[in-house]
């Protein structure tokens, strides 16, 4: 048993970076299948291939008792009237949770159980979502022009099972009605029993 020695890093909070750390970039075209209004999808794709997100990740080894944890940095736009938007994940320990924070910009966390129980979250700055074991999440910038940017922290050991969400999506999906956010469903999604 080795003994981890303590460390500290910084969080820019008005550049939204974290200090020595690369991010990682999603781009529109790894949330192929995602959004709903595919030839709005395609027709942003044939102009580029917009980012979408940044993560920059403080990873820790995979082992019980380690803590990884992060800042996303979620740029708003919207492909047909679907706000952007994180792939979304279960973990894939499914009895490993996840706290967010959120910093600035005006979001949404979509959630889910594999039973498909649903629950949606508002994210503000100073929000804090605590996501529950079991619970898949995935963030939606609700904004017109501002960031989401929120940081999080769960078991470095928990894995990312992106699948299961690659294949159907959420439940519910957060659409622009009327220039507001709502909450609607999701056509693509089957039950459980149904799969
Ligand atoms: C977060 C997310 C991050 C990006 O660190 O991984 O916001 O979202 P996707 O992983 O769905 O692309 C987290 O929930 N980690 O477990
Ligand atoms: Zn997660």
């Amino acid at each position: 048993m080795t003994t981890q020695q303590p460390f500290t890093f910084f969080l820019n909070q008005f550049e939204a970076r974290i200090e020595g750390v690369e991010p990682l970039v999603r781009r529109l075209s790894s949330l192929r299948g995602q959004f709903l209004d595919q030839s709005a999808f395609d027709a942003i794709l044939a102009q580029g291939d917009p980012m979408l997100y940044k993560v920059y990740a403080v990873d820790r080894p995979g082992v019980d008792g380690e803590l990884s944890s992060g800042l996303t940095i979620l740029h708003p736009g919207k492909v047909g009237d679907e706000y952007f938007m994180t792939k979304g994940h279960f973990h894939a320990v499914l009895e490993t949770g996840e706290v967010y924070y959120c910093l600035g910009g005006r979001g949404m966390m979509v959630m889910e159980t594999p039973e498909g129980d649903w629950h949606v979250a508002e994210m503000t700055p100073g929000a804090v979502v605590y996501v529950p074991p079991r619970w898949a999440h995935r963030s939606v910038n609700v904004s017109i022009a501002e960031d989401l940017v929120f940081f999080w922290v769960y078991p470095a050991n928990a894995g990312h099972d992106y699948g299961a969400i690659e294949r159907q999506g959420f439940r519910k999906l957060i659409v622009a009605q009327e220039g507001a956010p709502a909450i609607v469903d999701n056509p693509r999604w089957l039950p459980p029993a149904q799969r």
